[in-house]
């Protein structure tokens, strides 16, 4: 629980530079199972199993049917109270940058714009040869595996395990650590690395770092304030937010 000191919201409210770090939890409240949750099995196998280029290699048709599983269940979901929470700090602080692992898009969907996603999203395929981009419908895939025009192989556009991460984002998220005066962690396991050595940046350069999660984590002996409990209850309350249902989208400049 909170150490003492000011509260969140007394923190944002001094705070220049916030920086936001989410995993899964963010999204479980929306119906997106978490990766080590128990809602985060499919068929009987592991997320670690199969988002790899080994499993992709081995079996692409059996990873692309997870994929396709997955973007079809997040179709039905919708961003919930956390997401929006997010979305209106980010319009409340001078200089703020959400960092997901998530792949899900649910922050962009709930109307986040400053944002780095650190893991891809599996709602674009990369050409597995020439590397080209391209969107995927919510719809289930009508070739699978699916093939780009060239032929190659489309492979879903996500970091799997062993890869390296998109060099412009990582660099991004570990300036924008190495800068904040607030840091605030929502909703992972802080287990997947780099992402999880990014509170420890923070903390270095001097940023208080706050935890909301449903249980307790690695990072929890390290955070300045841990709160425990459902991101979607926790974060608005925390921030003194009244959530209206859905925030107006931002008028245009
Ligand atoms: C790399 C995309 C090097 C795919 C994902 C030891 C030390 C350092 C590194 C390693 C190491 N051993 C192995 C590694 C490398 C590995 C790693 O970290 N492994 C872990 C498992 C130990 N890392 C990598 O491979 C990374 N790459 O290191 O490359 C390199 C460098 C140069 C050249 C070549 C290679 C790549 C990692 C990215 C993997 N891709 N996703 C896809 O999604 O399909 S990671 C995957 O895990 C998701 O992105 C997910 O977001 C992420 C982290 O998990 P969480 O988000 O935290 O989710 P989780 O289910 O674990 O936890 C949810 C939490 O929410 C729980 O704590 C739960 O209590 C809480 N919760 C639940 N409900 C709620 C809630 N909280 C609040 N409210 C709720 N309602």
């Amino acid at each position: 629980m909170a150490k003492g000191g000011p509260g969140l919201a007394e923190r944002v409210a001094a705070a220049q530079r916030v920086v936001v770090l989410t995993g899964a939890g963010v999204s479980a409240e929306s119906g997106v199972p978490t990766f080590r949750g128990t809602g985060g099995l499919w068929r009987q196998y592991r997320a670690e199993d199969l988002a790899t280029p080994e499993a992709f290699g081995r079996d692409p048709r059996l990873v692309w049917e997870w994929y396709d599983w997955r973007r079809q269940l997040i179709a039905r979901c919708a961003p919930n109270a956390a997401h929006f929470a997010i979305v209106h700090l980010e319009r409340q602080v001078p200089e703020f940058l959400l960092v997901t692992q998530n792949v899900d898009g649910l922050h962009r969907r709930a109307g986040s714009v400053k944002m780095v996603e650190l893991h891809g999203n599996l709602w674009r395929a990369r050409c597995s040869r020439e590397g080209t981009i391209q969107d995927l419908p919510e719809t289930p895939l009508a070739e699978i595996p699916p093939r780009c025009a060239c032929g190659w192989l489309l492979r879903p556009d996500v970091v799997w395990f062993g890869e390296a991460l998109p060099p412009p984002a990582l660099e991004r998220a570990l300036l924008a650590a190495s800068a904040c005066d607030l840091f605030l962690v929502v909703g992972t396991s802080a287990v997947v690395h780099p992402a999880a050595s990014l509170p420890v940046v923070a903390k270095e350069h001097g940023a208080p770092v706050i935890e909301v999660n449903l249980e307790p984590t690695p990072l929890t002996a390290l955070a300045h304030e841990s709160h425990h409990g459902k991101a979607g209850d926790l974060l608005p309350r925390l921030l003194g937010f009244s959530l209206a249902p859905d925030p107006q989208p931002p008028t245009p400049a």
